[in-house]
């Protein structure tokens, strides 16, 4: 197979509200847009959810657009693909950049799935049809406010929540929602916001039996979340300090958390995820599936990966519409009462399209062609 077309598309899409998070305020939505034509007349979708600035990862929107265009693409255009491994290993040159390479191998993928006709959750050996949501929930001005919007998600049937925190707005929130909210499971979030001279913070954290802290320290710090984690009883999640099996494999070893949250583009797309969680598996590390703030397209491909058999946590799966002024997909993602979400039945990733929806919230636009 070889591809006779690419179109890229650059989005800002406004969120309902802001969402903020302790190093920074989202009001809106980035993202580049991968549309692959296979030269046997598939067309493949993938999504880059870069964001505006390097706080979370070390891409913006502007460099993956600038990736895309001058290093990836001309790349993928020349390439004979047999197999999905084959994008893997044209790239593998390639330092950093993940969330680029995560929108080619989402569109490969779903190519490859349509081939088959099986939905992408079948051909990737995926094991569950229903996948089981969770919020994340942003930083809120009061405890009060957190409190109001937290018992709104419970209600809605979420299966736990993700809470973010930040120093200041940690301990008092936690206590005050754990009071008034007894029977849905919490996590928190801080993205990186605490050293380990914040330890005792962390012990005083045991006592409201957290299903998990995710990613307290710094981003790629393994060796003081191992510390951290010997020294408290709540298990350490990583988030922001795994982007490869490398990653994973020193997590494993230095024992610096019990659970990792893996996002599909952040470890470079459904192929690396599906090596990692395998890998994650073996060691007992279980995983869930993070997200992004992705639109229909990359949420899709996240509950895809979520069917898989080590994801056995409930993700960030809160539906695009939840957050997204609207979305380019056509797709409701309706979650059930008890939290959950059917994977479709049709071939490949199984999105339609919302041409309108998708030209409105286009900023920029680029088609690359292979004669
Ligand atoms: O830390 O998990 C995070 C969004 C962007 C960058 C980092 C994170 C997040 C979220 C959003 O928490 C969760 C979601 O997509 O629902
Ligand atoms: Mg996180």
């Amino acid at each position: 197979m070889k591809i006779s077309r690419i179109e890229l598309f650059k989005l800002n899409i406004p969120l309902k509200v802001p969402f903020i998070v302790s190093k920074n305020k989202f009001t809106i939505k980035t993202a580049i847009i991968i549309k692959i034509y296979s030269s046997d007349g598939i067309i493949g979708w993938g999504e880059s959810p870069q964001l505006e600035t390097p706080w979370y990862i070390s891409e913006t929107i502007k460099s993956g657009w600038n990736m895309l265009k001058d290093i990836y693409i001309p790349r993928l255009l020349d390439l004979k693909i047999e197999k999905p491994k084959d994008i893997i290993d044209e790239f593998s040159w390639i330092q950093g950049n993940q969330l680029c390479l995560a929108a080619i191998d989402a569109a490969i993928m779903d190519i490859f799935a349509q081939r088959s006709n099986l939905p992408l959750w079948k051909y990737i050996n995926g094991e569950r049809e229903e996948i089981e949501a969770g919020a994340s929930i942003g930083i809120h001005e009061t405890p009060e406010a957190l409190l109001e919007t937290s018992f709104a998600k419970q209600e809605e049937g979420y299966k736990r929540l993700k809470i973010k925190i930040k120093p200041g707005k940690d301990i008092e929130y936690i206590k005050y929602l754990k009071k008034h909210l007894n029977y849905i499971p919490i996590m928190i979030d801080a993205n990186s916001a605490y050293t380990l001279n914040d330890i005792d913070l962390f012990k005083k954290l045991d006592q409201f039996n957290l299903m998990m802290i995710e990613q307290p320290l710094e981003n790629r710090d393994f060796v003081h979340h191992s510390i951290l984690q010997k020294n408290i009883e709540t298990p350490v999640c990583l988030d922001e300090s795994i982007h490869s099996i490398y990653d994973a494999e020193t997590a494993a070893a230095l024992k610096s958390c019990k659970i990792i949250n893996i996002k599909p583009p952040r470890v470079g797309g459904i192929q690396n995820t599906i090596k990692m969680q395998t890998y994650l598996e073996e060691n007992n590390i279980p995983v869930w599936c993070g997200g992004m703030l992705e639109t229909g397209i990359g949420r899709m491909f996240n509950m895809a990966c979520a069917s898989l058999s080590n994801f056995s946590l409930p993700g960030d799966m809160r539906p695009p519409l939840d957050f997204l002024e609207m979305d380019i997909v056509d797709n409701n993602f309706n979650m059930t009462k008890d939290g959950t979400f059917k994977l479709p039945d049709n071939p490949g990733i199984g999105i339609t399209i919302n041409k309108k929806a998708l030209e409105k919230y286009t900023v920029d636009k680029k088609i690359f062609s292979a004669y």
